[in-house]
């Protein structure tokens, strides 16, 4: 079975003519793709002319502003990033807005408005207690009072400066700024969008995906063609879309526990066994691309905090037909295994150029970053040099 078969939607037949467009060629080059029996050459078809390897602003330039805000999104492009990423939850209304979690209190200023004291609770959110507010409480109307702040304060002292500036964007917000930019700029501008939470927000009435997919329509933005991968931690909602979309398809892949679609259903899947030959071939029954924790690529030694070589991670997702994009590469100390450490001072920043080399290195075909002119440069560098 190839990967695209399980999109066939069964009533659409100009979907169906338009597969097997896709499968013909497919079943001709399938021998390319080697071995592994469900090798999945259809997604070998450039969809759209790809930067190769390509940088994905994750959170926007969140290096640099507070992460999803226009503001953040525009500087990453502005820096020449090849896709900005917003993650999306839902309103009270049903909007898709750019938030990394639908807890919102570390993100904005929601704690200085006193009209909202009383909407701060504690909920389950994947099996996990959390208090503070939350943007399925809230209204569009609502949310847009608030204004966006530095996450993370401690790391990040310059960017606090730009708190209480921007609001919340929603998801067709961001879609409207990639595509009027693409435009002024004469380049292809991608979005990225994340779902965050899915099982969560359909166990409150406010399934993630049809607006997802409403909105990408309505930004005519949901092409084979369209410069737009939707990723998720989750598994049952990629495999949900895939049949309804024709855009690209991302399942992330933690470095530990499980998909909590998963964990809920009680299948056992864990991450461990989706980054596996088996696991990968699953994954591309319906996506195009995986999208591992850093560490899985290049694990550190427990003792050392230092990466050596690659992980069989790449080389067992491409054997699969997927693409890999891995994630979170920030300017930091912190967050870089000890090699790429300059100074002591987590804070500093480290070697990201030596960083991003051995990501490309190891084969990945494209990476998140917080500061995405950092990888940029790193590309040019390591593109220079082969
Ligand atoms: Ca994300
Ligand atoms: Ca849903």
């Amino acid at each position: 079975m190839t990967s695209r078969t399980t999109r066939t939607p069964l009533s659409a037949r100009a979907r169906i003519a338009a597969l097997a467009l896709l499968v013909a060629p497919a079943s001709v080059t399938g021998t390319l793709a080697g071995s592994v029996a469900t090798a999945a050459p259809a997604h070998a078809k450039p969809q759209i002319t790809e930067p190769v390897p390509a940088v994905v602003a994750h959170r926007g330039a969140s290096g640099y502003r507070p992460e999803h805000t226009l503001a953040a999104y525009e500087l990453a492009i502005g820096m020449g990033a090849d896709y900005i990423e917003p993650d999306v939850v839902s309103t009270k209304d049903g909007v898709l807005v750019a938030r990394h979690e639908n807890e919102i209190g570390g993100t904005t200023d929601v704690e200085a408005h006193p009209e909202f004291a009383d909407r701060r609770t504690t909920k389950i959110i994947d099996g996990v207690p959390i208090t503070g507010w939350f943007t399925e409480d809230f209204t569009l109307a609502e949310l847009k009072t608030l204004r966006a702040e530095e996450r993370l304060p401690q790391v990040r002292p310059d960017n606090t400066r730009y708190n209480g500036q921007f609001q919340i964007p929603t998801f067709a917000e961001v879609l409207a700024l990639a595509k009027a930019k693409s435009k002024e700029l004469g380049r292809t501008i991608g979005v990225q969008p994340e779902t965050k939470h899915p099982t969560y927000f359909d166990s409150i009435g406010l399934s993630l995906e049809e607006p997802l997919l409403a909105d990408l329509r309505a930004a005519k933005m949901d092409k084979k063609k369209s410069p737009v991968v939707i990723q998720s931690f989750e598994v049952s909602n990629l495999k949900e879309l895939a049949p309804k979309t024709d855009v690209q398809i991302s399942q992330l892949l933690d470095a530990s526990g499980a998909p909590y679609d998963q964990v809920a259903a009680g299948t056992g899947v864990t991450y461990a066994s989706m980054a596996t030959p088996t696991g990968f071939a699953e994954i591309a029954e319906y996506a195009d691309w995986a999208g591992p924790n850093k560490n899985l690529v290049l694990p550190r030694d427990p003792v050392t905090k230092a990466v050596g070589e690659p992980s069989e991670v790449v080389d067992d997702a491409h054997a699969a037909g997927l693409k890999v994009v891995v994630w979170t590469l920030r300017d930091e100390n912190q967050f870089m295994a000890s090699n790429f450490w300059i100074g002591t001072d987590p804070n500093a920043k480290g070697d990201i150029e030596a960083e991003v080399h051995a990501f490309l290195d190891a084969g990945v075909d494209a990476l998140f970053a917080d500061h995405p002119d950092s990888a940029l440069a790193a590309r040019s560098t390591w593109l220079a040099a082969r």
